[in-house]
């Protein structure tokens, strides 16, 4: 039987080829009842094969052979990479078979755009579903951690992401390199995501994560629709950037950036305020005159963006979407307080709906996000919500050096850390059947209890 899940995604737009040139009705229509048609053929293949002693590989060949001949998907396209063809790569030459072309951030990369939209007519796979596909990018230092807990900490930071995109199906990449000598610190993500954009043609979207943040709510989906005119998404507030003029006026710890041209030329510009640049220390400079409240002398990525988006708003401004209603990434300080009340309230939903109590496989979780969604209409969004964050951000906090702001102890961020990973947790480890009891002991847990009222099917 065909889910109303599956049927939704073959016809959302979701489903629409890259380009143009590609997304006529006709073969659309076409493509998409190919895809029904497979899919079908191998329901009935998975039920035969559980009923019948053919050896399980046979189906397979059968299926890798037939989706290699032509690029096709082999099932229904979707967002993620499901239903892609992994083993096929046309001997046509890309960008990659470009000798000129390199990874590094100091060399540019030309004509983007039609670079992509080649590879993605040669992998027609990949093409289905492109517009909405995100590829996380997140990493950490080379060497192990000087805190004790560090390498612990960071462990359990990317577990929590690596939970998230599993959840919505993005692939996810962990670098622990400095891809360039000299960007290092808050740098060291722009050479990585540039060279992320190059690998991950099939990506619409490179979703940068700082290591010390995490997803504190794992059904919540970023609404790419409402940034479909732009190219860059950070957390950030335009009368904190045109009237204070302060360098929190935006995160950059976070970021959506779109794998095409403007993106490429803006990592340049950007880069360019960095360590790469010969002018690195004048930037600091300026960055330091303009913004009053930044008390460090050295040219940051943060304080560039925002020196970028003042300076040449007619430029910028249209194209970097500020997103400032909900947690895109939230401060720890903030947030922290505010998790015990929200496990109570979305108990308190839950105990009113049978469908949100239901047992379910983790691979349907956004089936039942959505249905969590009508209960949360007057929970708010962002600061005095009892929606859950997004995102909780450890500003100030460093997992792995275990330096942190003076205004606060380690033992506050370390320990903050921890119960916001078991909050996260909780979600994710109940799709297992298990859960934290407590949010401040991490080896502590139970069963989830198994309670369905008398009515429907399961009583
Ligand atoms: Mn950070």
């Amino acid at each position: 039987m065909v889910s109303p899940e599956l049927s939704h995604h073959q016809y959302s737009p979701m489903a629409k080829p890259y380009g143009r040139n590609r997304s006529t009705p006709h073969l659309t229509d076409g493509f998409l009842f190919l895809g029904g048609a497979f899919f079908a053929l191998l329901m009935v293949w998975s039920f035969s094969s559980l009923f019948s002693t053919a050896p399980r590989f046979e189906s397979t060949t059968v299926s890798e052979s037939r989706a290699a001949s032509d690029g096709k998907a082999s099932s229904t396209p979707g967002c993620g990479t499901e239903g892609v063809n992994l083993r096929y790569d046309p001997p046509d030459a890309t960008f990659y078979d470009d000798p000129e072309l390199v990874y590094t951030i100091e060399k540019k990369v030309e004509n983007w755009n039609e670079k992509r939209k080649e590879w993605l007519k040669l992998h027609p796979s990949f093409a289905a579903g492109a517009r909405e596909r995100v590829v996380m990018v997140t990493g950490s230092q080379p060497k192990a951690c000087k805190n004790p807990i560090g390498d612990h900490l960071l462990l359990r930071f990317f577990k929590n992401k690596v939970d998230y995109c599993r959840i919505h199906g993005y692939d996810i990449f962990y670098n622990n390199v400095l891809l360039h000598p000299k960007m290092n610190s808050y740098w060291a993500k722009l050479p990585v995501v540039k060279a992320a954009m190059l690998a991950h043609p099939e990506a619409e979207w490179i979703w940068w994560v700082d290591s010390d943040a995490l997803f504190t709510d794992m059904e919540f989906k970023l609404p790419l629709e409402r940034y479909k005119n732009h190219n860059v998404v950070v957390h950030g507030w335009p009368k904190l950037i045109y009237e204070n003029k302060s360098w929190t006026s935006l995160n950059a710890g976070i970021f959506l950036i779109r794998n095409c041209q403007w993106s490429m030329d803006f990592m340049e510009t950007w880069a360019n305020m960095g360590p790469i640049s010969p002018e690195y220390e004048k930037w600091g400079q300026i960055q330091r005159s303009m913004f009053k409240d930044k008390l460090f002398p050295e040219s940051d990525d943060q304080s560039a963006l925002v020196y970028l988006l003042y300076s040449d708003k007619e430029k910028y401004y249209d194209n970097i979407y500020l997103e400032g209603e909900f947690y895109f990434e939230g401060y720890w300080v903030e947030i922290l307080p505010t998790y015990d009340n929200i496990t109570e309230k979305y108990l308190e939903i839950e105990r009113g709906s049978r469908t949100l109590r239901r047992r379910h496989a983790e691979k349907v979780s956004e089936y039942y996000a959505a249905q969590r969604e009508p209960y949360l209409k007057d929970a708010g969004n962002g600061r005095w919500s009892w929606r859950r964050p997004f995102m909780t951000h450890f500003t100030g906090c460093q997992p792995c050096s275990g330096d942190h702001n003076q205004m606060y102890s380690g033992e506050t961020c370390w320990g903050g850390m921890v119960k916001a990973l078991n909050f996260a947790d909780n979600q994710v480890l109940k799709k297992y059947g298990f859960m934290h009891p407590n949010l401040r002991d991490s080896s502590m847990v139970s069963p989830v209890p198994f309670d369905y009222p008398d009515e429907g099917p399961w009583g």
